[in-house]
């Protein structure tokens, strides 16, 4: 079987960890900021090395590509190198490398493909500066405009996307963007960002798909009162309200399906004063699952919530929803059959997480492979997958493309 090489991988990950890194470890990279661009400028000096052109396209894109023996279409691989605030060294970069690390191999081993392989980086993956997350595969695929992703403010500051990117000096042409003439295949390295690998004691994720979702906004409205004048029956606290719902769905959704996941993360009470009773609380709910049946009966229970609670009326908005997304039967296939080549270990799942991945698989056949992360945790300076595990990532995709290389 082809290898790419360990320590080479391994390097890749620690020099680019430099870029945005912070005292103490992770790194803050958020899109096009000054230490995504040292990454880019890192990225460019390095894929030129190799012998490889690179281009953008006109949302900062970047695509640096390898010639294959015949004129066909190319197989790209890649992933993000931007970060949240306070994230790690491997959640997109790590498909970014894992794709250099396999082009490295094929030039300096002179392996030939039919096909033209590219390297690609995402910009504004996170949503972390920018809102949208996939902000630009999203532009891509036609999910949104690129005029209007251009006036987007960043969080927290005044500068607009549109702004960065121009002074980014990576706007290039809108006729380089990803499409289904000039590619043929897409794959996406990526770590995990969940416990299940570590757990089972897996090598390697073969991601079938991307689970689908729904996000609802659950608003109880009750009465503000005095804290110190109002007895406790007299009360028509929404917050309390609020806390009763949120522990019924917990009953309710768990008793769904075990792989069903579902969380209250964000919530707004109003007035939010130590001395005054609640009248307002708005909590979101996430939930996931592979399964749109069983998304349909998360909807069932909350549209079956009682419409008074505490003497708080209840109400529900749905924020938006996608469905499960699956990835490429043939590019599976390869990618599992390339793990079980090398000896590792893996099984098929679908990612809890979006990625960009999943709207390039409206495009291009796609695929993403998975590696294990430290005690499942992602986003956080801690963030951790070992060198034998990035390196074992970057021999499936070696191997996987070698074989779509044959196929396609
Ligand atoms: O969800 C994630 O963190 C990934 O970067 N899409
Ligand atoms: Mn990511
Ligand atoms: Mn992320």
């Amino acid at each position: 079987m082809l290898t790419t090489d360990k320590n080479r991988m391994d390097e890749k990950i620690k020099t680019f960890s430099k870029f945005g890194a912070l005292e103490g470890g992770g790194i803050t990279r958020l899109s096009l900021s000054e230490p995504a661009l040292q990454a880019r400028a890192e990225f460019k000096k390095r894929v030129e090395a190799l012998g490889m052109t690179l281009e953008s396209d006109d949302i900062g894109n970047l695509y640096a590509t390898y010639p294959g023996t015949e004129d066909l279409p190319r197989i790209v691989m890649g992933s993000h190198m931007d970060s949240v605030r306070s994230g790690g060294n491997y959640d997109g970069i790590y498909g970014v490398l894992a794709g250099l690390e396999v082009a490295e191999t094929v030039i300096k081993e002179d392996i030939k493909l039919r096909h033209p392989i590219t390297v690609m980086v995402w910009t504004n993956e996170e949503g972390a500066r920018f809102e949208p997350a996939m902000m630009s595969s999203g532009i891509v695929m036609k999910k949104w405009t690129r005029e209007s992703m251009l006036s987007v403010v960043e969080t927290g500051g005044t500068v607009t996307f549109g702004e960065a990117l121009e002074a980014s000096g990576w706007v290039g042409d809108e006729a380089n963007r990803l499409n289904d003439k000039d590619y043929c295949a897409y794959f996406e390295p990526h770590i995990e960002q969940g416990p299940v690998l570590e757990e089972e004691k897996l090598d390697i994720g073969v991601v079938a798909g991307v689970v689908g979702m729904v996000n609802y906004d659950i608003i109880l409205e009750g009465v503000s009162s005095h804290a110190g004048t109002t007895p406790q029956h007299y009360r028509k606290d929404a917050l309390r309200a609020a806390s009763k719902v949120i522990l019924d769905l917990w009953e309710k959704l768990g008793a769904i399906d075990k792989e069903l996941v579902f969380t209250t993360g964000e919530i707004t009470c109003k007035p939010n004063i130590h001395t005054v009773v609640p009248n307002y609380v708005k909590f979101s709910l996430d939930s996931r699952h592979k399964d749109p049946e069983v998304i349909k009966r998360v909807v069932e229970v909350i549209k079956a919530l009682p419409s008074e609670v505490y003497g708080c009326k209840l109400s529900y908005e749905e924020h938006w929803g996608r469905n499960t997304i699956e990835f490429d039967d043939r590019l599976l296939d390869y990618v599992e059959n390339a793990a079980n080549a090398l000896g590792y270990s893996s099984k098929r799942m679908y990612s809890g997480a979006g990625h960009d991945a999943q709207y390039v698989s409206e495009l291009l056949p796609a695929v993403m492979i998975f590696i294990p992360s430290k005690n499942g945790l992602s986003h956080t300076v801690v963030e951790y997958s070992s060198p034998e595990e990035t390196w074992h990532g970057a021999n499936v995709l070696l191997n996987a493309l070698v074989e779509a290389d044959k196929n396609f």
